[in-house]
């Protein structure tokens, strides 16, 4: 007998007296198909799956869930020789386009068993629907990093996937062991979920799990053969399953999304955030500044004294929430209540004199990694999670020596890391913790609780710091496995460090860093903030590292306009990391143009078509009206030339738009839905505002302001007679607006002020003294 779950998108069949394989049909055009998929469950010493048809089948059932009703039926096997027994159960939500399905196991048996994989999909065939007179279907493989830092990219089916080859340095911290990094051509491997997709038939698949709180999720994709093949597995970490315990995976879920829907990602990336029940309304973005890629470890209380003032002194030019103190306060990492001679009050009176300057004071603390040379160390011998030779593990070569980690199922390490944070945020006053290698706690080792999983380790050290904090302190995530701290953490760096530097080097050394995908550099950074961007305001909000305005750096200004860029249209937070009394006027302007911030993250119109998403487009909105913020990113080592093309960001070419480029001030009028943008310098941007031509209405089309522009725009409004607007950004600055207007007025005030309107190509231009606010008033005698 088959069955069958059903909804508008989706159609699951199996036939439990049959092979023991399920395939899922897409019921739209175009979809693809996934066949023969099976599950397992691999066990040290352990049996194999039993028949399906041994199977006791339950009758589809309805019931309700936080992805709405669903159907639902559980496949139950009777124990295999092993004493493991399990149920399967898969459910179908009735308005959401995904399938979701768990494996639960219970030991039977009279033994321990160890769980190696939950094999959700042991291996399944996927196929993708041919257009007619096209060859082979492109495929193209969209993997996640593990943690913060870890590469997340889009590669296409005959590249190899990028691993760092200093595995032993770089490998701890960024590869989670259980996902395998081959260099095969075609393999390709994620952690948590992934998309696979065809980019000619522009279907795709994406397959994950909606929490990460039981176990590390890993997918895997072979592009090799004629028949792309899927798996996806739980990580098992060989914990121990005592008898009569029971686990449960992480719900999987697949989706069938099409490449060029407005939010791809979205069904899924919302489903996870109604999986941990994030409450919907979010909090503001923040906007600080971090001392670390100015100082590094070298920071003193003078440094950041100095940077206080400065921020005290030019509150109004640059409005910053948060004041972030990172590491170099504390005498080394893990002996969180011992500072460093520079710091000789410690850190409590920063947080006053935070606070007195009008900021939020913010702390950078490693709760579970321990420097080797740490008195923690050598006091807690047995607080560190050990090697199967009992050697403290591996937690990658950080600040030029090999680091270890605490096992946080140890009591007194735990209640170690709920010390430090409690007093960090109760007693020296910090409402806000950047908590950073936080991967710590999840590598493998032989662990005190040998029953817990590396996620479950995690998820309850993170819970600890939550409560430790409490509710209202900021908690911002870093390098950190992603989903096993959703809905317990605030905001999350979603990439690898930013550098001086465009690629990484050490020591001087650039050729062998040269592709390193995890190490600190400016393009790895960017490389993920966009990538990731879709996870921003449904996980948390998105750290996209600091933004390096300062003229030492060894960027280009084109690499830093890139940046400035690529952070304020990814949405997230913004953060400087300057000297700020060293910084020019003309840097500052940059901060200032992305103030305040956009919030709203971009659709990547090309993300399944290129390594790096080089097209974004916002559309945004204002009493000054609709218009396309645009981005065009020149990712190649050598300038290009470049046309706009708007039916590459699926905009109707047929009408006409105003176009202005924020950098460079090119202005001009698409015309067939194309216009010619020149020479982009190697790793920089066009950024364009787009505005539909009204010829017979007076227009804004933008300024050199804010980075959006438009959202400067505070007010609009315009009778047959009169045009009156305002506009808000920080600080005193002169600035010029662009207006399209059909006649010329009769009089232009400013603040009240007769001015001139200049004459320019695009139509007006109004030069403006800003002092926080400018209004604008128009008048026109019929
Ligand atoms: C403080 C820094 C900053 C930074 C964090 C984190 O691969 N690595 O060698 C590597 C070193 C440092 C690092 C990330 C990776 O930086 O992301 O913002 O807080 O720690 O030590």
């Amino acid at each position: 007998m088959t069955i069958t779950l059903e909804n508008p998108w989706l159609q699951l069949i199996f036939d439990p007296a049959e092979s023991g394989s399920w395939s899922l049909q897409g019921i739209q055009a175009n979809a693809p198909l996934i066949h023969q998929a099976r599950l397992d469950v691999r066990a040290r010493r352990g049996g194999s799956m039993p028949p399906w048809r041994q199977a006791d089948l339950s009758t589809p059932q309805r019931s309700d869930s936080p992805h709405g009703p669903l159907t639902w039926v559980d496949l139950r096997f009777a124990p295999r020789e092993d004493g493991l027994a399990y149920r399967i159960t898969f459910a179908m939500p009735e308005t959401q386009p995904f399938l979701l399905w768990r494996i639960v196991v219970q030991n039977q048996g009279s033994a321990p068993a160890q769980i190696e994989r939950l094999e959700l999909l042991k291996e399944a065939q996927v196929s993708f629907p041919m257009r007619t007179g096209n060859a082979s279907p492109r495929l193209a493989f969209l993997s996640n990093g593990w943690q913060s830092w870890s590469y997340s990219g889009v590669y296409a089916a005959n590249e190899q996937q990028r691993r760092t080859r200093l595995r032993l340095f770089q490998g701890p911290p960024n590869v989670n062991p259980q996902t395998p990094h081959t260099r095969r051509r075609g393999c390709f491997s994620s952690d948590m979920f992934a998309v696979l997709g065809d980019r000619t038939s522009r279907s795709a698949l994406l397959v994950g799990f909606l929490s990460q709180r039981q176990h590390f999720g890993s997918v895997e994709a072979r592009l090799t053969g004629a028949v792309p093949l899927l798996r996806l597995w739980a990580n098992g970490d060989n914990v121990l399953l005592v008898p009569g315990a029971e686990v449960s995976t992480d719900w999987a879920c697949l989706n069938l999304l099409h490449v060029d829907e407005a939010d791809p990602l979205g069904a899924y990336l919302e489903a996870v955030a109604r999986e941990h029940a994030l409450p919907a309304g979010q909090r503001l973005v923040p906007t600080g500044w971090c001392s670390w890629y100015q100082f590094f470890q070298n920071v003193t209380a003078v440094d950041i004294r100095q940077n206080i003032q400065a921020l005290q002194e030019q509150r109004s030019a640059l409005p910053l929430d948060v004041f972030q103190i990172d590491d170099g306060f504390e005498s080394q990492v893990g002996d969180w209540f011992s500072f460093k001679a520079t710091f000789p009050d410690g850190v409590a009176p920063l947080a006053v004199e935070i606070r007195c300057a009008g900021m939020i004071p913010g702390l950078w603390l490693a709760p579970f990694i321990v420097h080797p040379q740490s008195r923690l160390m050598q006091e807690h011998p047995d607080w560190l999670l050990r090697s199967r030779l009992n050697r403290p593990v591996n937690a990658g070569f950080l600040w030029n020596t090999f680091t270890t980690a605490l096992d946080m199922t140890h009591p007194s390490a735990m209640a170690y890391v709920e010390e430090v944070i409690s007093t960090a945020v109760h007693r020296w006053g910090f409402p806000y913790l950047k908590l950073d290698f936080l991967f710590a706690a999840a590598l493998p080792g032989r662990r005190r609780d040998p029953r817990q999983t590396r996620a479950q380790v995690l998820r309850s050290a993170l819970e600890a710091v939550r409560r430790a904090a409490g509710e209202t302190t900021l908690l911002l995530g870093c390098g950190c496995p992603l989903g096993t701290a959703i809905g317990l953490v605030d905001a999350m760096r979603i990439s690898a460090d930013v550098d001086v530097r465009w690629t990484p080097a050490f020591h001087g050394i650039r050729a062998f860093f040269h592709s390193e995908p995890h190490m600190p550099a400016t393009r790895n950074a960017l490389q993920n903030v966009l990538v990731r961007a879709p996870l921003h305001r449904r996980w948390w909000i998105n750290d996209p590292d600091c933004l390096l305005l300062r003229p030492e750096t060894e960027l280009t200004l084109a690499e830093l306009q890139t940046h400035a860029s690529v952070v304020a249209l990814s949405g997230g937070m913004l953060l400087l990391s300057d000297h700020l009394p060293n910084l020019p006027p003309e840097r500052l302007r940059v901060a200032q143009s992305l103030l305040p911030l956009i919030g709203q993250a971009p659709r990547l119109i090309d993300w399944l078509d290129a390594h790096t998403p080089s097209r974004l487009r916002l559309d945004l909105q204002n009493d000054s009206g609709c218009w396309h913020l645009l981005a065009l990113i020149n990712w190649d080592d050598h300038p290009r030339e470049f046309e706009l093309n708007l039916e590459e960001y699926q905009l109707n070419g047929d009408g006409e738009y105003h176009l202005r480029e924020f950098w460079s001030g090119l202005a001009g009028v698409t015309h067939r839905g194309r216009f010619p943008l020149g020479v982009l310098p190697a790793h920089g941007t066009a950024l364009l505002a787009l505005r539909p031509r009204q010829p017979d209405a007076p227009q804004y089309l933008g300024s050199d302001l804010h980075i959006s522009q438009g959202l400067e725009v505070t007010s609009w409004q315009q009778t047959a007679d009169e045009l009156n607007f305002g506009v808000e950004r920080p600080g005193g600055v002169y600035g010029r607006v662009y207006l399209h207007l059909p006649l010329p007025p009769s009089q232009v005030q400013v603040n009240q002020r007769p001015v001139q309107l200049e004459n320019c190509p695009e139509g007006y231009a109004l030069n403006l003294a800003v002092n926080g606010k400018a209004s604008v008033q128009l008048t026109w005698k019929h």
